[in-house]
């Protein structure tokens, strides 16, 4: 089965300017890792320099709402804010029996901090029913979405002037 990215973009997004940070979980690391590698080559791609792609982890999936607000929170107290941030984690049903419960509250609380942030916050989580689905959707095998996520957070930072 073919798993699309992002469509067609409207334009060319320059990155040149933008700080973003990374924010990754370490369960199903060999593919955390992949979806991470994806995003960080799509930014440097569209021109963010390496010393403006932050990159930082916590435990799990279920750690990324708050981990991804102190992360944003640390940048701005220091005068160096991040122009968007990607959380990236996955969650496979197989690994945990309260799958639905913490997919449901992490995508909402990512949605959320958004509108909190007032920064764009990129849904980087795979929420997969088996490892081998997560594994297709990280470039293992099938389409990377970690560039798309990438690309995402480029085109929201720059599109509305921010
Ligand atoms: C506990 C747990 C389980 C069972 N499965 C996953 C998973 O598939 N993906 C993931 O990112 N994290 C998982 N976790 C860990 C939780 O997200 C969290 O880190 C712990 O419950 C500690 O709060």
């Amino acid at each position: 089965m073919a798993i699309h990215g992002l469509g067609q973009l409207d334009k060319t997004y320059d990155g040149s300017k933008l700080r973003i940070g990374i924010l990754h979980a370490r369960w199903n690391k060999e593919i955390i890792d992949s979806l991470v590698k994806g995003a960080h080559d799509k930014l440097l791609e569209f021109g963010v320099k390496e010393e403006n792609i932050i990159i930082e982890s916590v435990p799990g999936s279920f750690e990324l709402p708050f981990g991804t607000k102190k992360f944003s929170e640390k940048w701005d107290k220091q005068g160096k804010p991040l122009d968007a941030v990607i959380p990236i984690g996955v969650l496979i049903k197989g690994s945990t029996m309260h799958f639905e419960y913490i997919c449901d509250s992490v995508s909402q609380k990512i949605m959320d901090l958004s509108f909190e942030l007032g920064k764009p916050i990129i849904f980087g989580v795979l929420t997969c029913l088996t490892d081998e689905q997560a594994r297709q959707r990280a470039g293992l095998g099938g389409h990377n979405h970690g560039a798309d996520w990438g690309l995402a957070a480029i085109e929201m930072a720059t599109k509305f002037d921010l």
